[in-house]
Order: C-alpha cells, then structure tokens, then sequence
C-alpha cells in the first residue's frame, strides 16, 4: 500500500478520501484553492495545501499546480476524487511521466472509453447492446438523413467527444436535422475541440441505469451490480437508489455481464461505471464508460459491503482484488439524496452562504458524507453540492420511510437547499411506485416548488 496519497480534490469526497486514507493507514495530503481555506475538513488530512485562487482553472484544474504540491509533499500517488481532473487522460499521463500512480484506470483506458465512438466500437465487439445509429461519424446532411430515415425518427445528435448530456440534439424530421447537425457540430468543435459526431435512434422517457464495476491490474475485473438514477434535472442527478426498482433477476444479470464483458475488453482497472438507458419494455442500450468514482458511489458500497475507495487505493497500488463474482451480494435497499445549496424555487439558482443552522440527520440507517458543518461558508466558486443523505434498509418501503424520517430531522439555513423538494419527492406516488422516467422531475416539478 501507498504510505502517502495527494487529494486532487475538495469539499464532501476529498473528505471521504482522506477517511479511507486513515483506515488504511495511508498519510493523506489534500490541496486547497483559497476559496476552501478555512474548511473544516482541510485538518483532517495529514497535510494540507494551498493551490491558488478560487478560479478552478487556476487550482483545482490547474496541473502544474497539482503537480508541484504532489512532488514538494512526495507522495507516491493521486487520487483524482471526480470532476475536475478525475476523466482528463492527459492528467493521468502526466502523473505516469511523473512517475506518480494516477488512482483510476490507465491512460489508454481513459482515452478510448472517453470517446463516445471508440467505446461504442468496443461494446459492438462484445455484443453489448447498442441502440442503432450511425456507428462511426457522420459529416453530411445527405449522410445524416439516410441514417435518420433507415433507423427512423426521432433521433438524436450526439458528440463523440461529449459526456453527461452535453453537446446532444433531438431531430424530429429531415428539416430539423439538417439545423441540428450543423448546430452540433459547431457546438462540438467549440466545447471539445472536436466536432465528430454521430447519430442515434432517440429512446423517449427511459430510465437511466449503470453499473458499477471495480477492476485490477491483475486482470480481474467484477461488476457492483446496478444503480438507478432517473431522478435528474438537466442531467444532473438528484436522487439515485440501488437496485433498480423495475429491473428483474434475468435482466439485471444480462445487464451486469455486459458492463463487465466491456471492461475486460477495455482491459480496465480501477472503479468505473458504465451507463445503460433502459426503456419501457426493458431493454437496456450502451451509453457511455463513467471513468471515475462517481458521486453515488455510497449507495453500491452499502448495498454490497465493498469500499469503493479503499479498493481503488488497494488497486492502484497493485493488490490483486481477492473478491469473485460470488462474494459480491445485492443486499437489502439504499437511497442517496443530493443536498444542493440551490433554490428549486428559483430555477435551481445557486444559493452560496453562510450556512447558520446545519444539523444532519443520523441514527440508524442513515450515512450523511459531506464536509459541511455549521458556520461553514460555502464558496460560490463550485458545483453547489454541499453533502449526500444515504439510507439503508432492508427494502426500498424502508429506505424510503428513513429517508423520509432524516429529511424531516435535516436543519439547514438560511441558504436554499433542496432539502424541501426531496422531502416532496419521497411523498409523491409515483416515485414511490418507481413510475418515472429520466424526464419525469422536469415535468413534474415545472417551477411548482
Ligand atoms: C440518449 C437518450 C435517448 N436516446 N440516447 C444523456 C446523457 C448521455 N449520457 C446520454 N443521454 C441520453 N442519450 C438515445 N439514443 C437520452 C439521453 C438522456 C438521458 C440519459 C441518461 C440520463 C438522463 C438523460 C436525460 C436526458 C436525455
């Protein structure tokens, strides 16, 4: 094992890093912007430093900053956390250069599962399900209609380049496409420098399933079974729960097998995940390969037992995984809730703030991870996730009835927070019979909060 890892990261996972840190025995050195100077977190690492400013650009993002703390703290390796650095193949490669482990998978990984075509090309090799689409780029509007007529409208537009949502169109017929690909493309070229982007038949209202999986260097590679996260607003997810409520015994199976048939064919190791769409008659389609720990890693950990962290850290520093398939069981029900300091009232404005009143749930069934406490000042710089609210229990009634219970505990002011939208969610019907869709709390809650 490592004796001292960097913490490339801040706020609620780089805490939950420097705690595996502690059990492990690994000395935790975290950096820090001045924006999170006086966070309280920053005392529980062994060692903590200043990186810049506030701008991520010039801290957080900024890898000759990184770099030189993890070299004048002589640490043997990084932990990425997620955002921020944790997908950014070149980062990885200058950790290698740097003869600094990256903990994640390898460069080469993370260069071909972060193309959306090249993962796309080694799911077809393994017979992953695909939804039917262009198979390669697609340049010209002759081309784009061809496919779009052949698979049927509506289709949709996505960037090869992209990831989470960003840079997709929706066509309904051949007028519409014919703006859209061009739209694409352009947007495409100016987000990603990379303009190549291909077409899809477009699945309307599915779910959104993925499935963790955790490989070694040693070739093994083992799937954490799946998580449901349809609870989302311009895709960012707000509530996900592990298992899948509408998933069956045969269905759940095929669907983990072919995450994992992906992975070896990757030849990946590390924590990943990789995103499936499901639709109505439960059939489940290749997205695209997360290739990072993911913020709604605590739900799989509480449902099979595994530390994701601590086996990332484990991986990385060259221990066999020493778990089979068999060990890994699919016990019982866990619900995560992102608490956002934001306003639903208000389009989901971002409410920074002192938080005056803070007092987090607990008791049994409960994991609250974050790094807020009360008097904590939370920056306007970041992302405005200031903690996640898990429950546990033996079945999805029960988690439901603990989330409910430590919602109405949570005291959290005078920043907006979505703490009173989630506790409308865990009373609305249909959530509660899992009748939603990836579209559903857009549509359901329209500024009516
Ligand atoms: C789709 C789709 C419908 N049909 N692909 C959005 C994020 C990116 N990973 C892929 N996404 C989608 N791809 C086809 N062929 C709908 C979405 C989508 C979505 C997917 C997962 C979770 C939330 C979503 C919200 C809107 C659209």
């Amino acid at each position: 094992m490592f004796s001292r890892i960097l913490i490339a990261n801040r706020g609620e996972i780089a805490l939950r890093i420097i705690r595996a840190c502690k059990e492990l025995g690994v000395q935790s050195v975290v950096v820090y912007s001045e924006a999170d100077r006086n966070a309280a977190y920053l005392k529980l690492a062994d060692a903590a430093i200043c990186i810049g400013p506030g701008p991520a650009a010039e801290s957080y993002l900024n890898i000759p900053r990184i770099i030189s703390a993890a070299e004048v703290a002589d640490v043997q390796a990084i932990h990425p956390g997620f955002g921020f650095l944790s997908e950014n193949a070149h980062f990885a490669e200058v950790c290698r250069s740097c003869r600094i482990e990256f903990i994640g998978p390898s460069v080469e990984s993370m260069k071909s599962l972060g193309s959306k075509l090249a993962s796309k090309a080694i799911a077809r090799q393994c017979n992953v399900p695909l939804t039917p689409g262009s198979n390669g780029p697609v340049t010209g509007e002759k081309e784009a209609v061809e496919i779009a007529r052949r698979i049927g409208y509506p289709v949709i537009i996505k960037a090869s380049a992209g990831g989470g949502g960003r840079g997709m169109r929706v066509a309904h017929n051949d007028i519409s496409l014919k703006g859209s690909l061009k739209a694409a493309q352009s947007e495409a070229e100016a987000a990603f420098k990379d303009g190549t982007v291909f077409i899809e038949k477009y699945h309307e209202e599915p779910r959104h399933v993925e499935v963790q999986i955790i490989g070694d260097k040693h070739g093994n590679v083992l799937h954490l079974c799946e998580r449901d996260c349809s609870i989302q607003r311009r895709h960012q997810k707000l509530i996900e729960e592990s298992p899948c409520p509408v998933l069956d015994a045969a269905t759940r199976q095929s669907l983990c097998d072919a995450a994992v048939r992906l992975a070896r064919a990757a030849n990946y190791y590390s924590a990943g995940t990789v995103e499936f769409i499901l639709n109505k008659e439960n059939q489940f389609y290749f997205l695209e390969v997360n290739t990072r720990i993911q913020v709604e890693h605590p739900i799989t950990e509480l449902v099979t037992g595994v530390d994701l962290i601590k086996a990332q850290l484990r991986v990385a520093s060259g221990d066999p995984l020493g778990l089979k398939q068999e060990d890994i069981v699919q016990r019982g029900w866990a619900i995560e809730c992102r608490i956002n300091a934001e306003d639903p009232a208000r389009n989901f404005a971002p409410s920074p703030g002192v938080l005056e009143e803070f007092s987090a749930p607990g008791g049994p069934g409960v994991r609250m991870d974050t790094h807020a406490c009360q008097g904590y000042r939370i920056p306007p710089n970041y992302d405005s996730m200031i903690g996640k609210l898990i429950t546990y229990g033996p079945d999805r009634p029960a988690a439901i009835a603990t989330m409910r219970r430590a919602l109405d505990e949570f005291r959290a002011g005078p920043v907006k927070t979505t703490i009173p939208l989630l506790r409308q969610i865990m009373a609305n019907e249909q959530f509660v019979e899992s009748r939603v869709d990836t579209g559903w709390l857009e549509r359901t809650y329209k500024a009516a909060t």
